[in-house]
């Protein structure tokens, strides 16, 4: 597995925790290899701020797909877990974004990775932040946490179960 990857899940529709544990195990069924995890926090919406509060983390991945496949593979979950598309920025069972892959830079009309939005969301930022502080974003000069400085968003973004604690690992049960 020579690729490293950085995915967001989100998630702000009926059981939650369900949806996170069902893209977890998706996610390895696809023989992409979960290296590192975050925590998962709950956040205020952003965008669209009609809906309900998400759940959102950030996993570190091993993974031999290409990124056009990658992004295929979770696409794919994405349907399975029964994700309709209506309302841009709005509400979902499931949100699986590329955030990085390998140090690529990728502006295509379906994929662009660094994900455009990730340096202005504390939702993404916070839970990256926890796996790799020092992580280098292509072409974005400044460290993460210094980008989570200058976030106004953060207090948005709150601990719902904690990595170290016992109630993460239960969505890795099979
Ligand atoms: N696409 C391009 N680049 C990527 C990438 N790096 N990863 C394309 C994944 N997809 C990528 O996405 C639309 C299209 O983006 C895809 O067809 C793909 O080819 P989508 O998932 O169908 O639609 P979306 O998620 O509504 O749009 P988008 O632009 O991905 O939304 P965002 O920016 O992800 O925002 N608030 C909180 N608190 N937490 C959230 O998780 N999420 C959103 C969605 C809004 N507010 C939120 C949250
Ligand atoms: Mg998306």
């Amino acid at each position: 597995m020579n690729n490293t990857a950085y995915i967001a899940l989100g998630t702000n529709i009926g059981e939650r925790t369900e949806y996170l544990r069902f893209a977890l195990k998706a996610i390895q069924d696809q023989g992409i290899m979960i290296n590192d995890y975050s925590s998962i926090y709950e956040t205020d919406p952003v965008g669209y701020e009609d809906q309900g509060l998400f759940l959102n983390m950030v996993l570190k991945v091993k993974t031999d797909l290409p990124p056009f496949e990658l992004l295929w593979v979770l696409q794919k979950i994405e349907l399975e877990s029964g994700r309709e598309r209506k309302i841009r920025w709005g509400p979902r069972t499931l949100d699986l974004d590329i955030l990085l892959y390998n140090h690529e830079k990728i502006e295509t009309e379906h994929l662009i990775v660094p994900h455009p939005r990730m340096t202005e969301r504390a939702f993404v930022l916070v839970p990256l932040a926890e796996i790799d502080q020092n992580l280098q974003i292509p072409a974005v000069t400044k460290p993460i946490s210094l980008l989570l400085n200058e976030l106004q968003d953060r207090e948005g973004v709150r601990i719902w179960k904690r990595r170290s604690g016992e109630d993460v690992f239960v969505l890795f049960e099979s």
